[in-house]
């Protein structure tokens, strides 16, 4: 079975999603950041960061987009994700590893803002700046909806949407800012949150309702 490493609203919550998705059994681990943060936990992850996931062999990947990928390829009956080998695919991959690799960060960049400066100035600017720089990201994404939409990969639901959810709930920017500005990826978070087979992994992330006060 799998064993998922899970903190509330981290990066652990596409991976989660797209386990109840999937439908196949798999153990939860829930940690505090505490958890994450001690030696033993580099066992499982040599980064300490989550998401991990524990395979049936007994190793564990990390990697949110990696973990993403493995499973719904792993599962392809679900639908979760286009045919391997296939043109849209290819997107789905491309649309994952664009945004692991570049919104994550930025955004990550707001959060780590105090341990990177030496001032409250700097905070604000690093933060300023990041957040600047993940909405110019988010338009990418937008553009590419407006275009090829309405979901990630075109016309078919896949686990990039829920990968792209993700990123919208995690305050720098606010996702009342991101949905504000960009109306196609306001569906696509639409979209995700009224899947059925979600609610309850929504709602003990505390994400099934938009965190519209959240500043950022
Ligand atoms: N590239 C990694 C980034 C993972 C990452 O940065 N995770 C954050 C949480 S969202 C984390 O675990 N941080 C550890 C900490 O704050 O101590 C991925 O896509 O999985």
């Amino acid at each position: 079975m799998y064993k998922l490493y899970n903190v509330k609203r981290w990066g652990s919550l596409s991976a989660h999603l797209v386990l109840e998705e999937l439908g196949v059994p798999y153990q939860n681990i829930w940690l505090t950041p505490e958890q994450v943060r001690a030696r033993e936990f580099r066992e499982i992850s040599p980064l300490g960061l989550i998401p991990a996931l524990g395979l049936p062999d007994g190793r564990a990947i990390t990697e949110s987009a990696a973990i993403v990928a493995f499973l719904t390829d792993a599962h392809p009956e679900a639908g979760l994700a286009p045919p391997i080998g296939s043109n849209d695919h290819a997107v789905y991959l491309s649309s994952l590893v664009l945004m692991a690799t570049n919104i994550y960060p930025a955004i990550e960049l707001a959060f780590d803002a105090r341990a990177l400066a030496d001032s409250e100035e700097q905070i604000a600017v690093i933060r300023r700046k990041s957040v600047q720089r993940s909405l110019d990201l988010f338009g990418i994404i937008e553009a590419r909806l407006a275009e090829d939409g309405p979901f990630v990969t075109g016309d078919s639901y896949s686990a990039a949407d829920i990968y792209l959810f993700m990123l919208t709930i995690w305050g720098h920017p606010s996702e009342q800012a991101v949905l504000n500005r960009y109306p196609h990826i306001a569906s696509v978070v639409a979209h995700v949150r009224a899947r059925p087979r979600l609610k309850a992994a929504l709602e003990a992330h505390g994400a099934l309702e938009a965190r519209i006060a959240e500043a950022a």
